[in-house]
């Protein structure tokens, strides 16, 4: 398999872009190799600029939960295309798009689009402030909520891949109202509230974490967020932009069954066109402008290509199997990883919940950000590069998620279980080499 086109590519895209890539996390530099630069996809196959295939488990970080080029996203696309790509009027769309989150998320009274999730959490922030009247936010260590000033604490993702708790550029006066504390800690949060609550505006948190690799919330630990923001009169906020229409039609907050004030939500919304969203109780909700003061717009917010495809892809999620479909394919896969990390003898930790799933390189189990961390990166660069070879594309960094989709088949799987034998014996032979 050989990358020439891909190499070029990234030259020339390191000429006019920062690093080459408009993301940081996609550069390939934590995984030891330039990125691939992909021609085209369909169903959870992508090809690259070098006639290269691969089974696809990024999915762009997500959106493509129905697959790459689904038909009926499309032709969705499609049809509205021809009719003009924006118009900044408001379009009948839009309330098709919000009444069907509100009905997928019954804790959604009243929803605003957005364009990413960055732009969810951070207007999210601000109308929780406003509401309450306070400063502080409490978010948690590995957890990673997009790149606003105020939430690059600690954070996940590309953060965490290339070890940056933080980024320059944002004064001190900007995060000092952001408290950070470790993931499923909730004596932590208990014993902060205790002390500050009456100064926190809102607790912010994945309600499965998936920007560190995935780590599982403790029995308990969401609900104690919950009690101890009713306590407080905080709000509690869902950062389900990874985890929303993922876990079930209605996100984490179903499957797991605790309810957040406020739930923040992108990717699978916008069927892989910029979208992101935030919602929650009408009385809240009502604070936003025009109907309320806090002040919150955005160009392309609402736009009828993006409403489109996220119409079509929430469609696709509606028939009721889908999920318990989606779960068992994702189990298949796990358990395949870990029987072949198992026989090569490389130390794994598999961590997964419905169709998120993530390989720690760790020998110890991965249940917050300070466990993540011990994972053996240059293991994982290892195998991603092993299994690039073999036609499987992996997040190109330890502290992401495999997203699998409706396209995944078990044909897919078993390919992606027989090439992962081989890489961990690689793994294995290059940790045994380098002593
Ligand atoms: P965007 O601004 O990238 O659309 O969303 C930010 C965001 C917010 N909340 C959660 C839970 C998220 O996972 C994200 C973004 N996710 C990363 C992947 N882990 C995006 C990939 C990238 O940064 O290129």
């Amino acid at each position: 398999m050989t990358w020439s086109n891909s190499a070029k590519l990234y030259e020339e895209a390191c000429r006019w872009i920062p690093g080459g890539v408009n993301s940081p996390v996609r550069s390939g530099r934590a995984v030891g190799m330039h990125p691939i630069f992909i021609r085209e996809a369909s169903g959870c196959r992508i090809t690259d600029e070098d006639g290269n295939q691969y089974i696809d488990y990024v999915a762009s970080w997500g959106p493509l939960i129905a697959g790459h080029a689904h038909p009926a996203v499309v032709e969705a696309v499609r049809k509205a295309v021809m009719k003009g790509t924006s118009y900044g009027i408001p379009t009948s769309i839009e309330i098709e798009l919000a009444r069907k989150v509100a009905e997928m998320v019954p804790s959604i009274q009243l929803v605003r689009m957005v364009n990413s999730g960055t732009e969810a959490t951070m207007s999210a922030l601000r109308l929780a402030r406003a509401y309450t009247g306070r400063r502080k936010i409490v978010k948690f260590n590995g957890c990673y909520h997009g790149h606003a000033d105020s939430l690059l604490v600690q954070a996940g993702s590309g953060l965490a891949t290339f070890g940056i708790p933080g980024s320059p550029g944002v004064p001190e006066e900007i995060v000092r109202h952001t408290h950070s504390m470790p993931y499923n800690d909730l004596d932590q949060v208990e014993g902060f509230m205790r002390a500050h609550g009456e100064e926190v505006a809102a607790v912010i948190v994945e309600p499965v974490a998936a920007n560190m690799g995935v780590v599982l919330p403790k029995p308990g630990f969401l609900q104690g967020l919950r009690t101890v923001c009713d306590e407080c009169g905080a709000l509690l906020i869902f950062d389900e932009v990874i985890t929303g229409f993922r876990l079930a039609q209605g996100g984490a907050q179903e499957l797991l069954g605790v309810t957040p004030d406020l739930t923040c939500l992108g990717k699978i919304i916008g069927g892989g066109l910029p979208v992101g969203a935030y919602g929650g109780r009408a009385e809240i909700m009502e604070k936003m402008a025009p109907a309320g003061d806090v002040y919150q717009a955005g160009t392309l917010s609402g736009n009828p290509l993006a409403m489109n495809a996220g119409m079509a892809t929430l469609e696709l999620l509606q028939n009721v199997d889908v999920y318990s479909i989606l779960d068992e394919k994702t189990a298949y896969l796990a358990k395949g990883l870990s029987e072949a990390a198992a026989l090569a003898g490389v130390p794994l930790q598999t961590n997964r919940i419905g169709s998120l799933a993530c390989g720690f390189f760790a020998i110890e189990p991965v249940t917050d950000f300070s466990s993540a961390m011990k994972a053996d990166t240059q293991a994982y660069a290892v195998f991603f590069r092993e299994m690039l070879k073999r036609g499987v594309y992996l997040a190109p960094s330890q502290f992401e998620a495999y997203f699998l989709g409706l396209a995944h088949e078990k044909a897919d799987m078993d390919h992606t279980v027989n090439a992962a034998m081989e890489a961990f014996r690689c793994v294995r032979d290059m940790t045994m080499s380098s002593g």
